[in-house]
């Protein structure tokens, strides 16, 4: 069955399939625990309410007695490092280039499980991508697809760290695979690459300060220490994974629906500081970086074009300041800062700063004045 399962899965466009049992990560409750209470999550707090059923999978099905975990390769063609030196590019990181990861591997997973069923018709299966509870990368680490990384995601000898994960839960009884041994040795590239410092330690990640939290998760005003480190990063960062040493063992992803659109390569920032709600759906479609909506996007956008010293973005930078969200007045506030000339910031600020009731967007002209004051003096 397991090799008649793996062939199935390969077919399907998977490009790893390991068996692991329910209680193979007894010490994820320890780790996560210490995790949270760390408040690494930052405001996930979904994390926090499904801790419990997380680390323990039986608890989430406890007939559950094998789980069959699938990887697939997501590795891009080209070095994905290369357009974080291009500032008039905005940076969308590899796994939002394409079709939501989401619905490509929940689709297979599903045509593996009916498979799986049409085998064996007693049995009952459940499938997870990225959203239930599972603790995904812990897992497919006892299932030998690869080991976890100093980065803190599983890393492939085969597929460096370009790997999605899923899996399958069973009430059928599957002889389990070894785990992968740890193959990091003395590298460290991944923790010094970190453009925010996001590693307290090797294999522990302080969300709250990671790049991908900060673009995609977080809800708030990003906080003024990691806008310049954010460079034009505008939809997660893919900076550790992609310092990888074991990358070079990677083939570009094979399954058709995770080729790259040819507009999310090197878009231009300014051409993304025109877009408007309805033209920012229609670009996002189908995609992951829809589900950040509009304000939390171009809140990430204007940080982008802060950041390009091109004075030419003014105008369309300036055209944002009376926008209604708070959250795209803070940040073109930033970025006016970051781009005006001295009289410039000095004449918006005279015009715009008393009438600005949101004390968060208030606080930023005060911001950018005195970063304009030191800057001067
Ligand atoms: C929350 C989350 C995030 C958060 C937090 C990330 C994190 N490292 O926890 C944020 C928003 C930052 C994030 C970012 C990204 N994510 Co994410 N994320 C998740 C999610 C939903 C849960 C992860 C989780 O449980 N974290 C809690 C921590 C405590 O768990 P953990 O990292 O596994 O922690 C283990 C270690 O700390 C370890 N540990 C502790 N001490 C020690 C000591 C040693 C020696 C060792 C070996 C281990 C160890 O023990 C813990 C468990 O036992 C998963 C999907 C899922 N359901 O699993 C996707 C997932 C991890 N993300 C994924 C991806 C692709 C990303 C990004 C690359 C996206 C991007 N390009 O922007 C970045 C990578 C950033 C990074 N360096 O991790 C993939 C990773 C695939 C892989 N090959 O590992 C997943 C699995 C989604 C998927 N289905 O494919 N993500
Ligand atoms: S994804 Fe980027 S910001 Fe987050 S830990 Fe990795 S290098 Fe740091
Ligand atoms: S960059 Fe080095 S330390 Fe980090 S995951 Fe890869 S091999 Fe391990």
């Amino acid at each position: 069955m397991k090799a008649a399962l793996t062939e199935k899965a390969l077919a399907l466009g998977f490009d790893l399939c390991r068996i692991t049992a329910p209680d193979a990560i007894p010490y994820a409750a320890e780790q996560l625990g210490a995790w949270l209470a760390a408040g690494y999550a930052g405001d996930m707090d979904y994390m926090h309410a499904t801790k419990d059923r997380r680390c323990a999978p039986h608890t989430l099905w406890p007939e559950a007695k094998s789980i069959i975990i699938l990887g697939m390769n997501y590795a891009p063609a080209g070095d994905p490092l290369a357009l974080l030196s291009d500032r008039s590019a905005a940076n969308i990181s590899v796994y939002a280039r394409h079709r939501d990861y989401h619905d490509v591997i929940k689709g297979k997973l599903k045509q593996l499980a009916s498979w799986l069923v049409a085998q064996a018709p007693e049995t009952e299966v459940k499938v997870f991508v990225d959203t239930a509870p599972v603790m995904e990368k812990p897992l497919a680490a006892a299932a030998g697809l690869g080991w976890a990384g100093k980065h803190t995601n599983l890393v492939s000898r085969r597929f460096g760290s370009w790997l999605f994960l899923g899996a399958i839960f069973t009430d059928l009884a599957l002889p389990p695979d070894a785990p992968e041994q740890n193959h990091c040795g003395s590298c460290r590239a991944c923790l010094d690459i970190c453009p925010t410092h996001a590693f307290p330690a090797p294999h522990h990640l302080d969300a709250r300060r990671c790049i991908s939290y900060l673009t995609i998760e977080h809800k708030g005003h990003i906080a003024p220490e990691f806008r310049a480190a954010m460079g034009n990063r505008v939809y997660g960062c893919d900076d550790c994974l992609a310092i990888c040493p074991w990358n070079k063992f990677a083939q570009a992803a094979r399954e058709e629906k995770l080729q790259p659109h040819a507009d999310l390569l090197a878009p231009k920032i300014a051409d993304w500081l025109r877009l408007d709600d309805a033209g920012f759906r229609r670009l996002f479609s189908g995609s992951p970086v829809k589900r950040i909506g509009f304000a939390r996007f171009l809140r990430n956008v204007l940080i982008a074009a802060g950041n390009t010293q091109d004075e030419d973005l003014l105008p369309l930078v300036e055209s944002k300041l009376e926008a209604e969200s708070s959250l795209i007045r803070a940040m073109a506030v930033w970025a006016v800062g970051r781009l005006a000339p001295k009289a410039r910031l000095h004449e918006l600020a005279a015009a715009q700063q008393w009438r600005e009731a949101d004390p968060a967007v208030a606080a930023e002209w005060l911001f950018a004045l005195e970063q304009e004051a030191r800057h001067a003096s």
